[in-house]
This record gives structure tokens, sequence and C-alpha cells, in this order.
């Protein structure tokens, strides 16, 4: 008896036979892995630096859909960089404009039962499909891509169980911000999210997917719905019906926690600033002014999510004091939209329609105005990542924001009239935008544009260090407060160097020059440390300034990951208040460091305060020798060596 994502992790593993306990290292094959554009540069280069002449996965696709301002020459010098990488080492690669790619790889290639890793933390949107899709760092890609294992621990199953239907205008997005207000950003560490129960026949694949990409907000390792009827309709209509297959918990599947949600009770939802789990219904901020209105994003920009706003906007007007931007997911949802008339009636309404891409939801492009109010059916509202300082964002469904976007004020969309009976897709199936690599790509000259630096340097870890605390932050720290993304900095993703000169400026402006001047030191964090994205550059580029441990509360599990992957020794305190003993520019001193690593306990001293602490290093047995080889690179350069 077990439930799907246990059957796909035992038919993935790699050592042993059974599956451990959950909290234990288990090591995975990866079928299939995706990067974008923004994570993608990094990995294609330490995959360069693997030395292996082409990928040993299924399928491995590179999209491009980050970094598409091109405001200089960077962005289109990494998508050159990312184009000849991909056909030289046997790797798909998706033009700019084909699409975002969690749209993009639901749409054209997840597959039930098959696992996917992805430099994305929103890769498991391809769990809407049944696949078991994990979001991870560059290096883990390049890694998988290399034929390695995906090591992570056994995360716990956590049933949710859908009972009922969804009222008229209400959608996906409001019950997955209906679980964030019930489970917080924290509230998925360690888990899987799996989705059983009689209402979820009622939820289309879009809509699945919808849920299982904002499972990434709550934290969790990935979410995975059934692949039933509805998964096997979805897949004819990509022309993919032989990948079906079915995938269903047994019966008495036994799940760590179950949680019950009627969908039938709930009521479109909204998450205020600045954090995706600060849930309200949206009857209750109704009336409340607007400025922005943006729909898109991976989490809502399929075929119905926009064709519901292009219904509700036919033969309407934007309201006058809203800006209402629109970005399809991707290509084939742009055609479509194109061909079926739908287009004509959002331009009509006065939308401006943007390119398929991620644009505003990673601050390329299209900042609300100062103290802006913008309403987004995006995933993340953090602070500042709109572009705008001082603006809040919103998010929203698209029903909710097609709502705003007339009356220019909150409004719950059942006061739209009766809902829009949104036709099947007939969908315009092309990818030529995908292009395939040659069967031998040994002769493809790779094209590095200056964008493209070196690495850094990576060392062992050492077994004393004595350095200052450089900053100490709270609970909840996002990576896009280490590595801020937006239009100024996201060009930079290849240059670790310049990119460098960014890290936490948001939070202390003076924090690169201090990093530079004090030679490095610590970093102290509280509780969910590093949420958000898997950008490994909130790894490397403070690794690059010197600093070579953290100790926080607790952490994110893919920025974890990525610190052990680049040599920076990740440590949470044994006792929570032991974090009040420290501030900032106080002397931390390490001694015997590589064996307190190894036992999993270190011992601090504070020298500034004249106090001793424990903290621990919960790492599994080969994360423990891989940071203390300095990282990923460094523990494979040195297996391979020793072979
Ligand atoms: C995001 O939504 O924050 C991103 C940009 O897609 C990141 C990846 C990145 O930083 O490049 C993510 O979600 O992993
Ligand atoms: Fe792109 Fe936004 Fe999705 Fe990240 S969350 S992949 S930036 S659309």
């Amino acid at each position: 008896m077990a439930t799907i994502s246990e059957k796909i992790l035992l038919e993935h593993l790699t050592d042993g036979q059974k599956l451990p306990e959950a909290g234990t290292e288990i090591s995975i094959k990866i079928d299939q892995t995706l990067t974008q554009d923004a994570t993608g540069t990094m990995a294609y280069l330490e995959f360069e630096a693997l030395g292996i002449p082409k990928v040993k996965t299924e399928l491995s696709v590179s999209y491009v859909d980050h970094n598409m301002l091109q405001t200089d020459f960077k962005n289109a010098d990494d998508h050159d960089y990312l184009k000849s990488v991909a056909a030289k080492y046997g790797v798909l690669y998706s033009r700019p404009g084909n699409g975002i790619c969690h749209q993009v790889h639901l749409e054209r290639f997840a597959a039930p039962g098959k696992t996917l890793l992805g430099s994305d933390s929103h890769t498991p949107t391809a769990g809407g499909v049944g696949s078991l899709a994990i979001g991870a760092g560059g290096l883990d890609i390049a890694l998988a891509m290399g034929g390695a294992s995906f090591v992570l621990n056994m995360p716990k199953i956590v049933g949710v169980k859908l009972i009922g239907e969804l009222q008229p205008w209400v959608s996906a997005k409001d019950v997955i911000l209906e679980l964030l207000r019930m489970l917080t950003v924290k509230g998925g560490v360690g888990k899987i999210f799996e989705y059983v129960g009689p209402g979820v026949k009622s939820l289309s694949v879009p809509e699945r997917a919808t849920i299982t990409n904002m499972g990434a907000e709550l934290g969790a390792t990935s979410s995975i719905f059934p692949s039933d009827k509805k998964t096997l309709e979805y897949l004819k209509n990509q022309g993919r019906e032989s990948e079906w297959k079915e995938m269903k918990a047994d019966s008495k599947s036994d799940f760590s926690e179950t949680i019950e949600l009627d969908l039938s009770k709930i009521e479109p939802n909204v998450a205020k600033p600045h954090m995706p789990d600060q849930v309200c219904k949206v009857s209750e901020i109704e009336g409340q002014k607007v400025n922005q209105v943006i729909v898109g994003s991976c989490t809502n920009s399929s075929y119905y999510d926009l064709m519901v706003v292009a219904a509700a906007l036919k033969g309407k007007k934007v309201h006058q004091d809203i800006s209402f931007c629109i970005l399809p997911g991707s290509r084939q949802v742009y055609e479509t939209l194109a061909r079926n008339g739908a287009l004509a009636d959002l331009i009509s309404s006065g939308a401006r329609i943007l390119e398929s891409a991620c644009g505003p939801c990673i601050g390329m492009g299209i900042a609300p105005r100062s103290g802006a109010v913008t309403v987004r059916t995006f995933n993340r509202n953090f602070k500042g990542r709109c572009g705008t300082a001082d603006a809040g964002a919103y998010l929203v469904s698209p029903e909710t924001a097609a709502a705003i976007a007339i009356s220019g004020i909150f409004t719950d969309p059942r006061k739209l009239g009766d809902a829009p009976k949104i036709p099947k897709p007939k969908l315009v199936i092309d990818d030529s935008m995908i292009l395939k690599p040659p069967e031998d790509g040994s002769e493809v000259e790779i094209i590095r544009g200056p964008n493209i630096a070196p690495l850094p340097d990576l060392r062992p870890v050492e077994d004393t260090i004595e350095k200052e605390v450089l900053l100490k932050t709270g609970d909840n720290v996002t990576t896009d407060q280490i590595m801020p993304a937006g239009a100024k900095v996201l060009p930079l993703r290849s240059n670790i160097p310049a990119i460098s000169e960014h890290v936490f400026i948001s939070v202390d402006p003076e924090f690169p020059k201090r990093a530079k001047e004090k030679k490095g030191g610590f970093i102290i964090g509280g509780e969910n440390y590093g949420q958000g994205s898997s950008r490994e550059h909130a790894a490397i580029a403070p690794l690059y300034l010197g600093v070579k441990v953290v100790i926080v509360k607790n952490f994110a599990r893919i920025h974890k990951a990525n610190l052990v992957n680049w040599g920076i020794v990740p440590l949470e305190f044994e006792q929570a208040t032991d974090y009040d003993k420290i501030n900032q520019g106080d002397i931390l001193v390490i001694e015997n460091l590589r064996a307190g690593i190894k036992s999993g306990k270190v011992k601090i001293t504070n020298k500034t305060k004249n106090a001793h602490f424990n903290v621990l290093c919960d790492l599994g047995e080969q994360s423990k020798d891989v940071l203390l080889a300095g990282g990923n690179i460094m523990y494979v350069k040195h297996n391979t060596s020793a072979k």
C-alpha cells in the first residue's frame, strides 16, 4: 500500500529497496530536467565543468523566459550561450517567446510517473499531471544531467483530501491560497502534498497545476495530483495521450497526516503584502483602490485562465485608473487566443498584452508607480519584488483580477454575474520554437559573450574560523532578500563578481562593502531562512564575499542544499534562544569544525559576549562529505581523481 509519491520514489530509488523514515537521506534517478535562463547559465557552466560529452537523462530542456528585457547585450549574450550549449550537450532549447518553463513543460513534456528536477522552485507545477517534480539549485540539475542521482531527505507525505466542488468564479488559486492561510509559508517544509478525494476529478490539469505550482510557497518539497481521466483528456489535447498512465494512491494509503478541504466552502481569496500566506477573503477588503492589475506567471496563465479573463472583459473597458497587463504563459496559449478571437476582446478592453515570459513576476519591467497597490495572479508578493520598493503586491485568481480590472477596486468576482462557459480548447500545437540538438553535438562551438564570468574559487571547509557576524536577520528571510532579482540585477546572473555587489542590499545596503572589508564572516538568521526561489546565486554570491557559515533557527530546503552544494556550512541552533545571544558585529569562533560537521554538533564561542552554545549540522552522510570537500564541484572532482 503506497501513495503516488511513494510509488514514484520507490521506482526511482538508486540505493536500497525500501523507502526509509521521513527525514532520512535518499537518492533517486532523475528522468527529466528543466532549466530556465536565470539559473541555467550557471547550471550549464557547471555541467561543462563536469566534462561529460552528452546529457544522460531521458529528456533535458533549457527554457528562456526570465531574462528577456534585453536592455543591453547581457540577456542576449546569455541566450546565445544557452542555445549553443544545449546543441552541444543534447538538450532541447525552448527559444525566447515560446513561454514560461513550467507552463510549456506541462503542455509539451511532463508525464505521469516521471521524475523531473528543475532549477526553479516552481518545478512542481508538473505535479498537475502526476509527475514527481522537484525544484533544486543549478548544480543539482547539472549533476542530474550528468547522470548522478538526486539526494534529498525522504519527505513526509501529506494527503490533502478534496471534497465538494468549487463555486462559480472561485478557482484553483483560491484553493492554494486557502492552504497557505491554514499552513503558512513554512507549513510544507519537508513534505510532499498529495491531493486525493472526490473533489480531485472536478479540477482540470491546468487548475491542478496552479495548486502544485504554489505548493512551493508552502515550502513543500513537491505537490502531486493523481493521473486520471482528466489527465488523459489534457494529454490528448496536447497530442500526447501515449504518455498517459493511471497513477493513484492505494485506497488504504498511509499518509503521515491528512488535511480535508471542502472546495464548495472556499471563497475568492487574496494574499496581502508582503507574504503569500497573508491571506484573507477578497470580500474583506472590497472597495479598496487598486492601481495595477497583471494576469500571468507560471501560476495562472493557462488557456482557461486567460479565457475567463477575456470573457469577463468582453464588451467592457478596463477602469481608467488601472494599468492592466496580460502575459500568456506560452506561445500555445497566446496563439490559441489569437486565433479564437479572445485576444481581440482583451485588446479591445484596453489590456496591455506582453510577451510570453515571467516579466513583471520577477521585476523585469512593468514596475508599478510608487506606493502602488498592485494586484497580480502570481505566486510571490515579497516586498520590492515588483520593482517598486514601497508598493504593496496582492495575489489573486484570474477571476478576481478581471473583476478588479473592470471596477478599479477590490471586488469579489462573484458580483460579475453568471460565470462564463469556457469552450473546450482547440489548441495550436507547434513545437517549432523548441530546437532539437543534433545527434552529435561535439563540433558545436559554444558562444560566450563578455557577460559570462568564471565560477569563484572553491576550497574545502576550514577547521578553525574566527570571524565577525556580518548580519543578523529575522524569520522567513527570502532568497529575494539575500540575492535580489529585477531588471537591474537579474542580467548579472552569469557574472558572480558583479552580482555579489547586490547581496542583501534591500536588507542592508552596506552588506557587500562590509563583507569585503571584513574578509567574510557569519550570517545569523531565524526560521525558514532562504525560503522562496531555487537561485543558487543566494549561496554563490555570499560565498564570493567570504561568507563561510550561516547559523539559523531552521532553513528552507532548497537554500540549505544550495549552501551545501557551494561549501557554505549550514548550522541550526540547538536551542532557539541562543539566537538572542548574538548581535551583529560579535566575533564568533569555531574550532574543530570539520569533526563537528561529521558528528552533527558544533560548538561556537561568542568571543564578544564570552558565551558558548551548540549548533547542529543536520545533514545526511553524503551531504556532509560534499560540504567538507568545499561543495559538489570539489566533491565530484575529488572522487573522479581518486578513481
Ligand atoms: C522566482 O520566481 O523567484 C524565480 C525567479 O523563478 C526563481 C528562480 C531564479 O531566481 O532564477 C525560482 O523560483 O526558483
Ligand atoms: Fe517565472 Fe514568476 Fe514563475 Fe518564477 S514565479 S518561474 S519568475 S513566472
